[in-house]
């Protein structure tokens, strides 16, 4: 008697075990879920199989990303049986187009189907983000590797999905970018935006300007607090800093494309120099590295104090022709490492002061019969628009190359508010929005009582009610959108990503997902859920989001 009641409760336990559906956490939302009963467990016998070679790297990805946690070394094989499928579509699904991808799973197993292997990446995303969050540990963990039964039908809302990361003000390790990368393609980003020229430092081996590293990639150390520079004494050495050889930046290139991101490199000009002009005096209007741009202030460093504060000369001068052949022989060598067709030359906050005082920018005028200094930037962009097109390179750069008058192919990327996007657009030309006012993950995240202020401040909700195609404007004109993380204040990878999450989870919902699924409480769950996951994958990030309860 007693016994049977035992086995009575005991099944009506495991029926509201089985009713009670885990919530499904996944960061970017799905465009479609349906929510099916049962699971699909995991074991050390389950196959992966692929259908088409062009899905044995993610089939091998996917096994290599289980092993550490379940212990499992699954069997990787060619064909359409195993427990998890991923299919390459024999007949294109329109509906997912490149990127998208279809899944399947019940207590059989896992299909996942794409048209590419890119949306194959993506439906292994969302396999590891339905298993248990101890799938990002990185120890063997005990307990049953369930995939709840759904299915999905996904794809991106937009096609440029990016996060610029500026490894100049401070230099990041071509390891610390792998870790930040991988991080990104988790979240389903496809760009990977390295702004890898400022003041602070040129961190890209130029092998025919071989001073460019030597001597632009490393300056004093730092001293003093948050933000501060060293003053250097007399003959000090510049030891701080580094840069990427060719090997470095192939090695880079390779594995992003492994995961389906796209770098586009950034070489800031004609602003924003200082590193290039610290190695070669000639570039500049005054020739020499050390010519105040504003002779009332007092000396920090020699690479400046970042932009608004610009000690020293940092533009290159557009009147010298010297100037475009140093121009040429950078991009031969940026466009040959990089095989995206995309080159970001910068074209921000550029100082016109000493263009004006120089007679060769005066000449040039004269000659070009313009009246306003500023338009020289113009002449400038469309130089080096040349520059890039006749080694079959795309422009993109900073919402300021509008200023002069650019040629509609360029793609122009706004960053000072949305207004630079609205007008770029009806220009014609393609745009990346990145406003700061909800894009701008190097402000703090936090009430000023856990995170220093940094400019400004920008709380994880605001980014995620961010809407990136303004009224009145045309969408097929938004590429996408980009987080933009720039380092003056952060000086190493665990502080990068304290910055970047949760923001770049919020974002990467908004470049993902459906505007119409928009959700803010939904998304703060999953949130959360992501937070213990980055726990056990080591990954750093702030809870210090919401605002205060007071
Ligand atoms: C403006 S955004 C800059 C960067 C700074 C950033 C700080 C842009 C194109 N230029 O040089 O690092 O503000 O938020």
């Amino acid at each position: 008697m007693k016994k049977s009641l035992l086995i009575l409760l005991s099944l009506a336990v495991g029926f509201t075990a089985q009713a009670q559906k885990v919530p499904l956490n996944i960061i970017p939302q799905p465009v479609e879920i349906i929510e099916l009963s049962g699971v699909f467990t995991l074991n050390k016998s389950s196959v992966i199989t692929f259908n088409k070679a062009e899905g044995r790297a993610t089939a091998e990805m996917l096994a290599q990303k289980i092993s550490m946690p379940t212990g499992f070394s699954l069997k990787v094989q060619e064909g359409k049986n195993g427990a998890i499928q991923l299919n390459i579509n024999d007949v294109p699904n329109e509906k997912i187009g490149k990127e998208g991808y279809t899944f399947e799973s019940n207590a059989k197993g896992v299909n996942i189907s794409a048209n590419t292997s890119a949306g194959l990446f993506y439906g292994i995303q969302t396999l590891v983000q339905l298993l248990p969050k101890e799938i990002e540990g990185k120890e063997l963990a005990k307990t049953a590797w369930t995939i709840p039964a759904v299915k999905i039908t996904d794809y991106p809302r937009f096609a440029w999905r990016g996060v610029m990361f500026d490894v100049s003000r401070n230099f990041f390790s071509k390891e610390d970018v792998k870790k930040y990368i991988d991080q990104l393609a988790r979240m389903k980003y496809n760009t990977f935006h390295w702004h890898l020229t400022d003041d602070e430092g040129w961190r890209i081996e130029i092998k025919s300007l071989p001073k460019l590293t030597q001597v632009g990639a490393f300056r004093v150390p730092r001293s003093g607090h948050f933000g501060d520079r060293a003053i250097p004494k007399e003959g000090e050495a510049a030891t701080e800093g580094g840069f990427y050889t060719h090997e470095d930046i192939k090695e880079v290139v390779r594995y992003a494309q492994e995961r389906n991101v796209t770098i586009v490199p950034e070489i800031d000009v004609p602003g924003h120099s200082m590193a290039a002009i610290a190695a070669y005096p000639e570039l500049s209007c005054n020739k020499n590295p050390k010519t105040f741009v504003n002779p009332g202030a007092s000396i920090a460093d020699w690479y400046g104090n970042g932009t608004f504060k610009v000690l020293y000369e940092n533009t290159l001068n557009p009147s010298d022709e010297k100037v475009y052949e140093f121009l040429d022989k950078v991009f031969t060598e940026v466009a040959a490492l990089f095989p995206n067709q995309y080159i970001h030359v910068g074209g921000d906050e550029c100082y016109k002061g000493f263009w004006a005082a120089d007679e060769g920018c005066q000449e040039l005028m004269r000659k070009l019969k313009i009246h306003h200094v500023e338009d020289l930037q113009g002449y400038f962009m469309n130089r080096l628009e040349k520059i890039l097109k006749a080694k079959g390179k795309k422009l993109i750069g900073w919402d300021e190359i509008l200023e002069g008058g650019i040629s509609p192919e360029a793609t122009v990327m706004s960053w000072r508010g949305i207004k630079g996007g609205i007008e770029a657009a009806k220009l014609g030309h393609d745009v990346v929005m990145t406003p700061t006012t909800f894009a701008y993950i190097d402000y703090n995240q936090g009430d000023n009582t856990v995170d220093p202020p940094i400019y400004a401040g920008l709380r994880v909700s605001k980014s995620y009610s961010f809407e990136p195609v303004p009224d009145g404007v045309e969408a097929k004109y938004i590429l996408g959108g980009q987080a933009n993380l720039w380092t003056e204040q952060i000086p190493n990878l665990r502080y990068a990503e304290y910055m970047s999450y949760p923001r770049v989870w919020a974002l990467a919902d908004v470049y993902w997902s459906p505007k119409a699924s928009k959700n803010w409480e939904n998304f703060s769950k999953r949130m959360e859920a992501q937070f213990d996951r980055a726990d056990l994958a080591q990954v750093n990030y702030s809870r210090a989001v919401y605002d205060a309860i007071v």
